[in-house]
Order: structure tokens, then sequence, then C-alpha cells
């Protein structure tokens, strides 16, 4: 049987608790992810730090080699979306915001300041910080959803991506596909039991949103211990029955297996993707790998000694950012980011000029909230079906127009 906390059980003989033929800057880059969560969770006395040193390669993996995500721009219509599931685990995503360096928001306009500094990971839990026990929509930049109730990421994905297939069938063009994006899930155990992602899931199956990709978190770990007491269902069988692609990674330390899986996801174009990943919780803790107490616990000195250990981490100063990490991200997703289509030219260029003119006249004249803005837009003769040509006439004449704006 493997050991749950030696990683040279992993075949992580040089290079830290990873397989041996990822690239050291990939494996620091890594083992500065897993950390730096470690050490937030510590300094706050309070958090989850085991399932962010879990899912480190897997959050490296897919943002440093796929998402399509420019973290100069945060808003960027055409991103692929992030959902974090597992709130609890929220070191893990203010961890990667940092080492990505996202840029700040504030009134909707993207500022030349990062998102999160080194002292905000710090503030991990404090009250007023920007990283607050579980991620917060709007609070920190790079955050698509607030999550922390288990399911709700979830439930959120599937909207994020009927909002895709919206925007792709309305404003797409043969040969110019301005909206293609994915959104990608972390979500674990806790999620799987919760109602609300089984009727999101079928929703998805049902409409084969192929945009849609959940990463499940398949640790057999739960708060209270193994999920043998609660939780033995098939996952994987029950998702194929709701008519979704199902792929297995059997260790997420393996980079080129996680890539393949994620390609695998993406190549399919009818249906969504489930990738269950099989992990180890707290990975790398001498005595709490594997077990509960690494959930939602502070690790205590001895076992982060333990963990940096196992990963060969020579630094002993808690949130230590190793030279070349932070350049590393931008060599990678920053400059694939970079080279984004400019969406805000297409989407100008896509609108009708008629219908780009109404537009503007109806809420030039003042200023209104937009849901009044909405409002005189149809009053004022926009052709509705042009804006929700999906929803049937009557259904589109008889809906109410609240006072509050999702925009
Ligand atoms: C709806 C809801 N119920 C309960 C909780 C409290 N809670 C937070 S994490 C957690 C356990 C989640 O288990 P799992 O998804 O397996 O996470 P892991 O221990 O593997 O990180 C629970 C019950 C919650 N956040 N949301
Ligand atoms: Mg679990």
């Amino acid at each position: 049987m493997r050991s749950l906390c030696n990683p040279s059980a992993f075949g992580a003989e040089t290079g830290g608790a990873a397989g041996a033929s990822v690239s050291d800057i990939a494996q620091l880059s890594i083992n500065t992810i897993r950390t730096l969560s470690m050490d937030g969770v510590e300094k706050a006395d309070s958090g989850h730090p085991g399932t962010a040193m879990a899912l480190a390669p897997v959050m490296y993996a897919l943002w440093q080699n796929d998402l399509k995500y420019d973290p100069a721009d945060p808003l960027w219509p055409a991103r692929d979306r992030f959902v974090l599931s597992v709130g609890h685990a929220s070191m893990l995503l203010y961890s990667t915001i940092y080492l990505t360096g996202i840029r700040d928001v504030a009134k909707d306009k993207v500022l030349d300041t990062p998102s999160l500094t080194l002292e905000d990971l710090k503030q991990f839990r404090q009250l007023n910080s920007k990283t607050p026990g579980h991620p917060e929509f709007r609070h920190t930049a790079g955050i698509e959803t607030t999550t922390g109730p288990l399911g709700q990421g979830c439930g959120n994905s599937v909207g994020m991506a009927m909002a895709e297939k919206y925007l792709a069938a309305h404003y797409n063009r043969p040969g110019f596909d301005l909206f293609d994006y994915h959104t990608y899930v972390f979500c674990g155990d806790g999620d799987m039991m919760e109602g609300v992602s089984s009727e999101a899931a079928s929703m998805a199956g049902h409409l084969g949103l192929g945009n849609l990709i959940w990463l499940y978190d398949s640790n057999q770990i739960s708060i209270e211990g193994s999920t043998d007491l609660a939780f033995t269902e098939n996952v994987a069988e029950r998702f194929r029955a709701y008519k979704w692609h199902v792929v297995t990674v059997n260790d997420v330390n393996d980079l080129a297996a996680v890539g393949k899986a994620l390609e695998e996801a993406r190549s399919v174009k009818d249906r969504p993707s489930l990738i269950v990943m099989h992990t180890v919780i707290g990975f790398g803790a001498p005595k709490k790998a594997g077990t509960a107490s690494a959930h939602g616990e502070p690790l205590g000195e001895e076992e982060i000694a333990g963990a940096k250990k196992a990963y060969h981490w020579p630094w002993t100063d808690a949130f230590h950012v190793p030279e070349g990490v932070l350049e590393h991200f931008q060599e990678g997703l920053g400059k694939r980011g970079a080279k984004r289509v400019p969406t805000g030219m297409h989407c100008l260029i896509v609108i009708p000029v008629n219908i780009r003119r109404k537009l503007l006249n109806c809420v030039r004249s003042s200023s209104v909230v937009c849901r009044k803005a909405g409002t005189r837009i149809f009053r004022n003769g926009m052709p509705i079906r042009k804006v929700l040509p999906r929803v049937p006439a009557r259904a589109r004449s008889s809906m109410p127009l609240p006072r509050t704006c999702h925009g």
C-alpha cells in the first residue's frame, strides 16, 4: 500500500512531492502554492490546509498550462471561469491569485495594482481583510463567485456554462468565436453530497453543456472522517447516468495525467465532463496526511516542518516565495493571456450599428440605474427577440422586470 505521508512513495525521489518528470520550476511553484496555503492557515490559527496541499498540482496544471485567462484583465468577458466550490480551501485560490499576479478591480475597472499581495495572504481570515475564510465575489478580484456553502459553486457553474452557450449563440459569427470559454470547477465529497449539485448536474447533462468541467477531489475524507461513514455511492456512475463524460486521474501529482484528462474533457463537446481525481488530503504531512484532521484545522508546527521536509523545501521562514516563481507564472499564464483577442473592440463590431445606436440613445440622456435603462430600451422599440432570441414570444411579453439588476 502507498504511504499517505511519504512523497517518495509517489515517485518523487527527486524534486519534492511530485512525479520525477515534473520540471524543477513547476515543482517549486506547486510547492509554493502548498506552503503559502499551509502558512496562511497556521498564522490565522484557523482554516483548511489539507485540500489546498492536495490540489496544488491540479491548480498549477490548469492555470499555468491551460486556463484562458489574462491576469492583467480579470474582467475579460471571454475568459475561462474558475470556480472553487470547495470554498473552504480558499488559501489555494488566494495563493494562486497572488502568484499569478491578477490585477485588482474597483468599480468595474481594472487597476494597475495586484488583487492580492503577500501581506494579504498573511491577513487570511482577519476581519475586513481581502482574504476572508471563504472566497467572496467582488470582494477579491479573481474570484468568480462566492463559495463556501457546499454545492453552491457547482450550481453556479452550470449557470455560467449556460450563459456562455447563450452568448456564443447570440454573438459568435462563422469563423469568429467571440465566446468559447470553459467553466472549470473544483468540487469535493461535500459538494457531491449536496442536493443542489445533483440537480444542477442533471440539468447540465440534459443540456449537453460541453463547456463545463468539474474536477472532483475524491479523497475519501470529509469533515468527520472517512467517507465510508456516510457517503459510499458510486459518483462516477451517477454522473454517467446524468449523461456526463467521466475521466479518472489516479495521481494528481502526475501533471501529464492531469493535463491529458483536461484535454480529453475539453475534446468532448456534446456533454459536460467530470474528472474524478484520487487525492490525498494534507499530502506530505507526516501524521495528518490522509486523515480528517488535515481538513479543517491548522497543521501545527511539527506537521508543517515535516511536510516542508517532504517537499524538499529548504526555507524555514513562513510565506517564502522562492526566486523565479512569480516570473514563471508570468512566462506561462501571463504571456498566454496577453495574446487574447481584445473583446471590447469585437463586441462593437458584432453588435449591429442600428441596435448599438438605439441602445446608446436610450441610456445616454440621463443617469439611470441599469434595470431602468433596460426597461427604457425595451419600451423604446428595441427588438426584444434579438435580445432574448431563445425565450418564447409569450414569455418575453409577460416577463416581469424587477428593479434590481444583475447584469
Ligand atoms: C451546505 C454546507 N454544509 C456544511 C458545511 C460545512 N462544511 C465545510 S467543509 C465540510 C466538509 C466537506 O467535505 P469535503 O468536500 O470532502 O472536503 P475535504 O475534507 O475533502 O476538503 C463541511 C461539512 C458547508 N460548508 N456547507
Ligand atoms: Mg473529501
